[in-house]
């Protein structure tokens, strides 16, 4: 077959860590030749052949890798492969630190209540909306309304909630707990950037002041801060239809008392108040274990619902027995194990067992502790399997293609980063930085999924403020949710196989809106890499 000149090579857009695997992939069946030349002595550093790899189902297509890894040097390159355009691509020591920052610093474009002040937001400044200040209870009308104040916005929608923040404001929690050497010396230029405390933590206390709001008075907590229907897309000073507390739920109960259990550990001075939030709420979930939530008859938006609430009992059990020194309450949740499986807003374990790993090594009896690791590495072993053989060499399965695909990739990114730092077993790291390449451009759409970076990246996000604000650029630093063929929305697909349906376009919430829950592993991946790869 003769090459067609309108084949696309598909590589990481952010640029590569020396020291890493470099792959560029191509669709096609026939074996080219190509050439890496150095841009700044425009020499050939490289010329060598793609090897076939078979087909990836996933995308309906043959693939093709071109090998790069021998390119080292910080630099320029471009790639040249028989037949395809050129790509540019760039080694950089310290090169994931710059949109880790980005995207970090997503979650204070995400602040309910607030203005964002050009100084930090830059051309994405915008007025206050959503003072929630006084926030009634939809089905208690005799309940004062009262300040539920400040939080992240979920995603591209302005609503609160309770479950989806939970796994956000744990993963945000987890990356400073690992990696607090990083985070003391990072700023990202956000108001409270002057004072003492690491940036991540005053963003994470951003939500945890409102979090704490959504506790009734007797240890429930109400599932969502929500209005009746979804806003358009207009900006957040605009949307103004009354907001409310719903009913309390089980799923939002346990993950509330999972996160104050991590913030009793992190934040010294308020370790009380959140301990009793967490043992409070601990009580109530244990009266009300099935209370699950359903979106009121008059209810619209987001619904999180999750019927199976083992792993958030488990979850949250282990987060108070840790803050509580509690080895025998512990031991008991380890003692019988669901394997690991990759963290989601309805799925949560996992974050527990990373929570044993990292934090009660002391608390644990060694075979207890190595039940738990070897769970761990059980996982992570099976993602490098899965990596080898796939065309694309990356660790994705047909089931990762769910609503939040993206998030899929960094949340199992973010379980091979912990899997490494327990056992510098090269693989993990491989695996974690081919998911990082996967969302970044080494996939076949031809996008980086996060807004802001990348030779091609998403313009017109699922973001109501990027959608209403006049400002061509969409809010950078947002992970979109990703390919995936559910199809939920009334948009037109280039495809419909899994890892070819997405959309850069506003109809698509499916697959190019952006959310909390989707930024915080993609965070916590980019600080690991970052704070512990050799130049
Ligand atoms: O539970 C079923 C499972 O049994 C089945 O095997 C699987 C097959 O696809 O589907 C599972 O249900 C999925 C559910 O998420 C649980 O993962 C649904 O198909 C899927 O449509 C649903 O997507 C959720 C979506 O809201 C719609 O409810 C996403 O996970 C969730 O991230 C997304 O979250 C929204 C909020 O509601 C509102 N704010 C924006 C946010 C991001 O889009
Ligand atoms: O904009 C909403 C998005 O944030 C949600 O994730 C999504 C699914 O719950 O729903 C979107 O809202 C759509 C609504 O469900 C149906 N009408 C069109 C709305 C988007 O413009």
């Amino acid at each position: 077959k003769t090459p067609t000149s309108s084949d696309s090579v598909f590589i990481n857009q952010w640029g590569f860590l020396p020291h890493q695997n470099k792959l560029a992939v191509l669709s096609s069946d026939t074996v080219r030749s190509f050439t890496v030349t150095d841009l700044k002595t425009n020499q050939a550093v490289m010329k060598s052949k793609t090897e076939l790899s078979g087909t990836w189902q996933e995308a309906g297509k043959a693939v093709a890798l071109a090998d790069i890894s021998g390119i080292t040097s910080p630099g320029e390159y471009r790639l040249s492969v028989e037949g395809a355009s050129p790509r540019i691509f760039a080694v950089r020591p310290d090169n994931y630190a710059t949109i880790h920052d980005a995207a970090i610093k997503a979650f204070y474009f995400a602040r309910a209540g607030v203005a964002l002040d050009p100084a930090f937001a830059g051309k994405w400044h915008r007025p206050a909306g959503h003072p929630d200040t006084a926030v009634g209870v939809l089905d208690s009308p005799d309940l004062p309304a009262s300040p539920r104040q400040k939080g992240w916005y979920d995603a591209g929608d302005y609503n609160k909630y309770v479950v989806n923040s939970g796994i956000s404001t744990y993963t945000l929690l987890r990356a400073y707990l690992d990696h607090p050497d990083f985070y003391n010396t990072r700023y990202w230029n956000i108001p409270e950037s002057v004072n003492e405390r690491a940036d991540i933590l005053d963003e994470i206390l951003w939500n945890l002041e409102w979090l704490v709001t959504m506790q009734a008075d007797d240890g429930g907590v109400y599932h969502k801060l929500t209005t009746l229907d979804f806003a358009g897309p207009v900006m957040p000073h605009e949307a103004t239809q009354p907001r409310y507390a719903t009913a309390k739920s089980t799923a939002a109960t346990l993950n509330f008392a999972a996160v104050m259990s991590v913030a009793a550990r992190v934040f010294e001075d308020k370790r009380e108040m959140y301990l009793d939030a967490a043992r409070q709420a601990l009580e109530w979930a244990r009266q009300h274990p099935q209370r699950f939530y359903r979106n009121e008859q008059n209810v619209h938006t987001g619904e999180y619902g999750d019927t199976r609430l083992e792993d958030e009992f488990r979850w949250a059990r282990i987060e108070y027995a840790i803050s509580t020194s509690n080895s025998e309450a512990l031991r008991a949740q380890v003692q019988t194990l669901p394997a690991v499986t990759t963290p989601s807003w309805a799925s949560v374990e996992s974050l527990g067992y990373l929570s044993v790993l990292n934090d009660a090594s002391a608390l644990l009896a060694s075979s207890s502790y190595r039940k738990v690791k070897t769970a761990l590495f059980d996982y992570a072993n099976r993602q490098v399997d899965i990596m080898k053989d796939h065309a694309l060499r990356v660790p994705a399965v047909t089931s990762d293609f769910v609503w939040g695909s993206n998030a899929v990739m960094m949340n199992k990114a973010m379980l091979l980063e912990a899997a490494y730092a327990l056992d510098k077993t090269p693989y993990y790291r491989d695996a974690s930085l081919a998911l990082v390449d996967y969302i970044s451009g080494r996939n076949l759409t031809g996008f980086s999924f996060v807004s802001g970076f990348g030779s091609r990246s998403p313009r017109f996000i699922h973001h109501r403020p990027s959608q209403a604000d006049n400002v061509a650029d969409p809010v950078p630093g947002w992970l979109v949710g990703g390919p995936q063929n559910g199809h939920q929305d009334q948009c037109k697909y280039p495809s419909d196989l899994p890892a070819m349906s997405y959309l850069d376009a506003w109809c698509s919430y499916s697959t190019n809106e952006v959310a909390i829950n989707w930024n915080a592993p993609l965070v916590y991946v980019l600080a690991s890499i970052s704070a512990t790869s050799d130049p």
